[in-house]
């Protein structure tokens, strides 16, 4: 990499010298200051910039590669990519951080301080967005030809504070001083139709006429993806919503007349504006539809007119173009689709149909029934009249086929239509209109075959496959845990960098007692650098030495984070009863946020907070147990967090969480993880095997078994466990001196709404599985085989390897060097 040659006066100048230059150079040229008079953020602006120079010679000549080659291309249709910020995995990627780091440390800079102006661009709510995002990081670093596809924001996810224990929503202006990795492309914008009527018009062929819609433009803002050590740079291509300019003409020459078109432009803006904050259920608004249409629309649009800029026979798509669904969000894919190859190039719906099945995959992230879309068939029909009318037809053509294979079974069909009860049932559509539909971990694909999509699994088997979900080992391991990865090179080389299933050598190690101590050290060192944070930010006082249990994702009641909490105030009972219990001090830590409207995730908050109050200033528990709420969890704090974890909690109940990946970026950092049997933590238990994992609680099946049959009693187990009654009665009555109503919703969920996500019900494993937990804990060296144990197996859950998986199973995409673990 490097541009410094084709500057006359740099010639001589080593790269590093080179670098400098241009650093002080642009923080001339883009603020007008000196090095002494800057601020860190123009710093950081400077640097970024200097950073796009290098991306941009590889941006480029990735692009005439993919063209030259005639590169089957992959397009990820996301309506989330949680990138978190950049200008440290470009560093890492561009294989320039150790130069960037001497120069700024010769000009006194810290560049974790510049690296910290970044925004964190939280375009996605968790585990769905996040997932695209490695998954693009993958992509770039494997040489597959794949393209991300979204929507920019203006405003990402929201930003969480906490006042008084509550969660408060603020919006995150994460563009408000410019963002340095976006390119915007006007001159790609495209033109996206909403409502109007549809005019039939035949004369030999027939043509559908959009008349009377109201028109947008998409402009497409692109964000180069950087591979690995590779010169690729792949595109993340974003869209904005503006307003035709034609559109905008003040009737008069009042300020009023202006108003109405300010307004106006307003409202078709809207479209773009802002995510919505809700990663399990479902919402039937009409914005979110647009949303979802403007992105298909747009991003389609784009790829069709760049295929047809190099190859004259659009017949031939599929051999060229992958586009994957990421989850049912952009399903209008496959209507839109539709739509250009019948109405725009003129194929027939036979020839169109085989195209489009042919080029659409479909990943399923949730078998959650509140997560399901369905959109009501009239605000369909009214806001996008053309595809509503294809929607129709791939309907009555897929019933058809299942009348001639189910003749008579009228349910049957019912129950597998695309539209059924006025509805449009989404993942249905996402069915029928792909190649392949997979899963994001055994038993959940195992679930989608057997119950949520059987149907579809039993009238074509050939199309369901799984593909465990992976993270990207650079993000969460090299970039945030630098010494782990510094320690691992030293003692097997560093080929798992590009072949990360070669962490198993480690196991060679595991009992290597120099290893475990030098382990154990930079463990420490992580959860001393949060300590800090921890410190300097809440205030708290937390024992280093204590284990660090950490649950961190979204707050949701099949997650069971109150679960956690009524173990932890067990634990506390059990303390204040005999103070000198002996136990390892325990530093709870929890982040996360509440979906806004999500009341009861709210209230979970406020308890973890009121608990934190208690259990923090009782001074007779002589520190053994604090809790910690990280405000505002995003990216950059998981960056913090997971290196300092002793402990992964990964305790939904069994069944509900498609795979997790929390899980797998803490073990990749050697923490160990307590879990039920779901998602990825039974492959996880699968690997490590049982002695590197606490498993607890019902199986998948056992809570299907007890769904299917209306769910127990739980005043049972309040009635014969003196503990369970001990901690649900002290939600209610006083222990905690603020938040009684707030709690007297967690307990009538608990006793009176039957404890629908079995936390009672597993309540007594868990606290065996805590138990346990603690008293391998004490024996540090079987502590220290646990964490070599779970790093070593990580390499199987890295994202690379998943992507050759979906490459070549799903996509006929081959990389240049396939990643395997077997
Ligand atoms: O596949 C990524 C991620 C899984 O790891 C989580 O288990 C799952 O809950 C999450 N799903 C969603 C729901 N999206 N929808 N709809 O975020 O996907």
């Amino acid at each position: 990499a490097g541009f410094g040659n084709e500057l006359g006066e740099l010639k001589n100048q080593t790269e590093k010298e080179r670098f400098k230059a241009h650093f002080l150079d642009r923080l001339k040229s883009l603020h007008g200051k000196t090095l002494a008079a800057s601020s860190d953020w123009e710093r950081y602006s400077a640097l970024a910039s200097v950073v796009r120079d290098y991306i941009s010679k590889d941006w480029i000549a990735t692009k005439q590669h993919y063209a030259e080659k005639h590169s089957k291309q992959v397009y990820y249709f996301s309506i989330e990519f949680l990138l978190g910020r950049l200008l440290g995995s470009n560093l890492l990627n561009l294989g320039i951080k150790d130069i960037c780091q001497e120069v700024l440390d010769e000009l006194g800079i810290n560049l974790a301080q510049i690296e910290a102006q970044e925004e964190d661009a939280g375009l996605g709510n968790g585990g769905l967005g996040r997932l695209a995002a490695c998954y693009l990081d993958s992509m770039a670093s494997e040489h597959i030809p794949g393209h991300g596809c979204g929507i920019r924001y203006r405003y990402g996810l929201f930003e969480q504070k906490i006042v008084n224990g509550y969660q408060q929503e603020y919006p995150d202006n994460w563009l408000k001083n410019g963002y340095p990795w976006e390119y915007r492309r006007p001159d790609e914008a495209v033109e996206v139709k909403f409502g109007g009527n549809i005019r039939i018009q035949s004369n030999g062929k027939t043509e559908y006429i959009h008349e009377n819609y109201e028109s947008i433009m998409a402009i497409p803002y692109d964000i180069p993806v950087v591979g690995y050590h590779n010169h690729i740079a792949n595109t993340l291509r974003l869209w904005s919503a503006e307003a035709k300019l034609q559109n905008l003409v003040c009737s008069g020459f009042s300020r009023d007349d202006c108003q109405g078109t300010v307004d106006y432009t307003q409202t078709l803006q809207t479209i773009s504006t802002i995510l919505y904050p809700d990663d399990s259920t479902y919402e039937g608004k009409v914005l979110r539809l647009k949303q979802q249409y403007f992105m298909v629309s747009a991003g389609l649009q784009s790829i069709i007119r760049n295929y047809k800029a190099v190859n004259t026979d659009v017949g031939q798509l599929f051999n060229h173009i992958a586009i994957h669904i990421n989850d049912t969000h952009p399903a209008l894919a496959i209507p839109e689709l539709m739509r250009i190859l019948m109405d725009e190039e003129r194929l027939g719906w036979t020839e169109a149909w085989d195209i489009t099945t042919k080029t659409i995959s479909y990943t399923n992230h949730t078998i959650l029934p509140e997560a399901m879309e369905k959109w009501p068939v009239e605000m369909v029909k009214t806001l996008l009249p053309r595809i509503f009318m294809i929607i129709n037809e791939i309907n009555e053509r897929y019933c058809r086929e299942l009348w001639g294979k189910y003749p008579g079974e009228w349910e049957h069909i019912h129950h597998m239509a695309v539209i059924a009860d006025e509805q449009v049932h989404m993942a249905h559509l996402a069915v029928v209109g792909s190649h392949c539909v997979n899963g994001v971990a055994k038993l959940h694909t195992q679930i989608l075959k057997e119950q949520v999509l059987a149907d579809f699994y039993h009238f074509s088997p050939v199309k369901f496959k799984n593909v465990t979900n992976g993270v990207t080992h650079r993000r969460w391991l090299m970039l945030s845990n630098p010494s782990l990865t510094a320690l691992i090179n030293d003692k097997i080389g560093s080929h798992w960098i590009e072949y990360p299933c070669d962490l198993e050598q480690l196991m060679r190690y595991a009992n290597d007692a120099g290893l475990q101590q030098d382990i154990a050290k930079i463990k420490f060192q992580n959860k001393l650098n949060l300590t800090r944070h921890i410190k300097e930010k809440y205030g708290v006082n937390i024992d280093t030495n204590s284990i660090f249990d950490v649950h961190v994702k979204r707050i949701h009641a099949y997650k069971r984070q109150l679960m956690n909490v009524l173990h932890i105030m067990d634990l506390y009972n059990r303390l204040k009863d005999s103070p000198s219990l002996d136990i390892t001090p325990r530093t709870f830590i929890f982040g996360g946020k509440a979906a806004a409207g999500y009341f009861e995730a709210k209230c979970t908050i406020k308890l973890i907070h009121a608990l934190a109050d208690v259990v923090n200033n009782d001074k007779t528990i002589r520190d053994k147990i604090k809790v910690v709420f990280m405000e505002n969890y995003n990216v950059s704090l998981a960056e913090l967090i997971i290196p300092a974890a002793d402990v992964s909690e990964q305790i939904p109940t069994a069944s509900r969480e498609a795979c997790g990946t929390g899980n797998m970026k803490l073990m990749m950092n050697g923490a160990v993880t307590i879990g039920t049997l779901d998602g990825a933590n039974i492959e996880i238990r699968d690997i490590v095997g049982d002695e590197n994992i606490f498993i607890f609680g019902l199986t998948a099946r056992e809570v299907l078994d007890y769904y299917w049959h209306g769910g127990y009693n739980s005043w049972d187990l309040y009635n014969n466990d003196i503990r369970i009654k001990t901690v649900t009665e002290q939600l209610i009555n006083g222990f905690f001196p603020q938040g009684r109503e707030e709690f007297k919703v967690l307990y009538d969920s608990l006793l009176y709404h039957n404890d629908r996500y079995f936390m009672l019900k597993d309540f007594a494993s868990y606290v065996e599985a805590q138990n346990l937990l603690e008293s391998r804990y004490r024996e540090h060296k079987v502590w220290s085989k646990m964490c070599i144990a779970n790093i070593a197996h990580s390499g199987r859950f890295a994202a690379d390897r998943v992507f050759t998986k979906y490459a070549m199973d799903i996509w006929g995409v081959r990389p240049d060097n396939p990643v395997r673990c077997d």
